[in-house]
Order: structure tokens, then sequence, then C-alpha cells
């Protein structure tokens, strides 16, 4: 059994650790910050978890609470995680996307001299990085070339990540592209699309909004990149590893594969676009090699872009079909 921190706990990835982690029998830890409307809910539906005020804002509380908890294990998830957001917001982004890095490691080994035995922290890190990328696909080699604030942010938390390995830390860097799940709120392009998709198939009217449809990302599923991070952690040699499909798709692509999913056929009656949802820039396109990562933590994508459209557009169907 191992004792857990994760930063980030109420966000999706976070939900699906955490239950991973405790239908393991491991003691579940999670930082949440006081004005975090989703922490008593979130609490309320995982008793057994133990939340802990913090904020990755506040570097002496964090710490505080690392050395409280005294995990074997950190998973740091937390932070601003929409690039759209980081636009509006960049030094924020910086402060708990970037800077909060550096202390979830610092903290972590002291903790470690300390204590006398490793702790193992993997950082969440981005596709993001590669922004405008000098290749395609993208693995653990290719440049960090950050096109967005929260690139940028997530840039200076990889690379201090690599500072820390050096030193003597136990950490990997999970370079995680897009992976997506029912949990994933409106404000990304796939719940706003397959949510679009629900209401306007149920309705035969409306309209969809978006800004850069010729964006390509590489959308996996989000428990298979949660599966990836616990192996990073418990790997014996901490590393950087890219965990992605494999394959691209286009925001349109994405679009295409939801509405027939609901009967409509006549897209362009159903679907505009905005320039207020066109980023000021945005990377052409991210695409992963994960061939590092299926061979060592031995990640394995578990659906396919077709199986993640159609589930993602049934329950938006079904929980629209509840009244909700
Ligand atoms: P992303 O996800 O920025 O890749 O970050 P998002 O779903 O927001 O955007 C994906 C692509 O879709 C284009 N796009 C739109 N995006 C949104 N949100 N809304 C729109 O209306 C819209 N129209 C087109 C975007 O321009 C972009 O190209 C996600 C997050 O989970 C990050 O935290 C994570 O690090 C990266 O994935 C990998």
């Amino acid at each position: 059994m191992s004792r857990v921190l994760i930063t980030g706990i109420t966000g999706q990835d976070g939900g699906y650790l955490a239950e991973r982690l405790l239908a393991e029998g491991d003691e579940v830890h999670g930082m949440v910050h006081s004005g975090d409307d989703a922490a008593a809910g979130f609490l309320a539906g995982h008793p057994g978890i133990a939340l802990h005020d913090g904020d990755l804002g506040d570097s002496a509380g964090l710490s505080r609470v690392v050395e409280a908890v005294g995990p074997d294990e950190i998973y740091n998830l937390g932070g601003i995680s929409s690039v759209a957001f980081s636009w509006e917001q960049p030094v924020l982004t910086a402060e708990l996307s970037g800077v909060a890095a550096a202390v979830v490691f610092q903290s972590a080994l002291q903790l470690q001299e300390r204590a006398g035995r490793r702790v193992a922290v993997v950082q969440a890190s981005s596709s993001e990085i590669f922004g405008d990328a000098a290749e395609s696909p993208q693995d653990e080699e290719t440049p960090v070339r950050p096109v967005s604030p929260y690139g940028a942010a997530k840039a200076y938390a990889h690379h201090i990540a690599g500072v820390y390995r050096s030193r003597g830390l136990h950490v990997a860097s999970c370079i995680l592209f897009n992976h997506e799940s029912p949990r994933r709120p409106t404000t990304f392009v796939t719940r706003k699309i397959t949510s679009a998709a629900a209401r306007i198939g149920l309705t035969g009217t409306g309209v969809l909004s978006l800004g850069n449809l010729d964006a390509r990302r590489d959308w996996g599923w989000a428990p298979d990149y949660v599966d990836a991070m616990v192996r990073a952690a418990r790997h014996e040699s901490p590393d950087d590893f890219v965990v992605a499909t494999g394959t691209s798709h286009s925001v349109s692509d994405f679009v295409r594969s939801a509405f027939p999913r609901v009967g409509i056929e006549d897209l362009p009656a159903h679907l505009e676009t905005d320039e207020a949802f066109v980023r000021p820039v945005d990377a052409p396109e991210l695409v992963g090699n994960a061939t590092k990562a299926r061979r060592e933590p031995q990640l394995r994508p578990t659906l396919s872009f077709e199986e993640i459209v159609d589930r993602r557009v049934d329950h938006d169907l079904a929980t629209l079909g509840e009244g909700g």
C-alpha cells in the first residue's frame, strides 16, 4: 500500500486516479484550495480520501501539505488546465502550472532526504510544450517550443522536473497529449462538440460555434493516461514519457464523427466559426510518438478515436435524455 498525494484531485484525471488508487488499497490524499466548489461534492462521492487545504500559489502552504502527508508518491496534476484561459491569465498560469511544480519537487526532495526513503513524483506535463512543433510526431527528444502561456508554464515545469531528477528525485514527466472522457467540461472542444451534438440531435435545432476547425490533435482516453502515470511513478527509473495514441484528427473530423452519431448529416446547417473562439496562436498539429511509454511503463490505448467520440456523444445524449 502506498500513501499518495494528488494535486488537482477534483479534476478529470485526479478523479480517475483517486478512484483507481483507492480501489487498489492505497491511502489517497488530495490537496484542494478553500475556494474549490467541487471539493465538498468530490469528498461525498469519494469517501476514504483525505482532503487537505492548500493552494498551488502559496509555496509555504504547499510545502506544509507535502510534509504533513509524508507521501510515497505525489501526482502533480493541479494548475490551470485551459490553454484558452491561459491567454487571459498568463501570470497566474505561470505560478500555478509552472512555479508550483518546483515547490512540489523541492518539498519531495526534502521529505526524501529527511525520511531516508524514495519519494516518487509524477509531473503532468503536456503536448503544449511542443507548440509549433519542429517535427511530427513528437517524442521525448522533440525541442520544447511552446506557443501559449500555458505551454510556456508547462515547459518550465517539465525542465525543472529534469533538474530535480538529476538531483536524485524520482520525477517522471508524463507528456500527456489531449485525453478525454465524459468528465471533461464544455470549456474543452470535445465536450463542447459532443454536448452540442446531443442537444441538436434531440431537438433538431441549434448551431455549434467553434474556433479553429483545422487544428489537429491526438485525442486519447483519459483513464488510459492515468494508468500511464501510475506506471511511470512505479517504473524503476524516472524519465520523460510521451503519452499519446499516435494518431491525429482535426477538430472538424471530430465534428464529422459526432454529428452523424445523433442522426445529423447536414453539418453546414448546424456549424459556424466564431473568431471569439480562435486563439491568438494555436499549434497546428500535436501528435505523439509514444513508443517509449509503450515499451517501458507499458501504456496501451484501450479505445480508438471513433469509440471515444461515440462514447462521449452517447453519454451526453443519455444525460440530456434524463433531463440533465
Ligand atoms: P487543448 O484543448 O487546448 O488542446 O488543451 P481544447 O479542447 O481546449 O482545444 C483543442 C483544440 O480545439 C481548438 N478549438 C477549440 N477549443 C475550445 N476549447 N473551444 C472551441 O470552441 C474551439 N474551437 C476550436 C483549439 O484551438 C485547439 O486547437 C488540452 C488541455 O487538457 C490541456 O490541459 C492539455 O495539456 C492539452 O490538452 C494536451
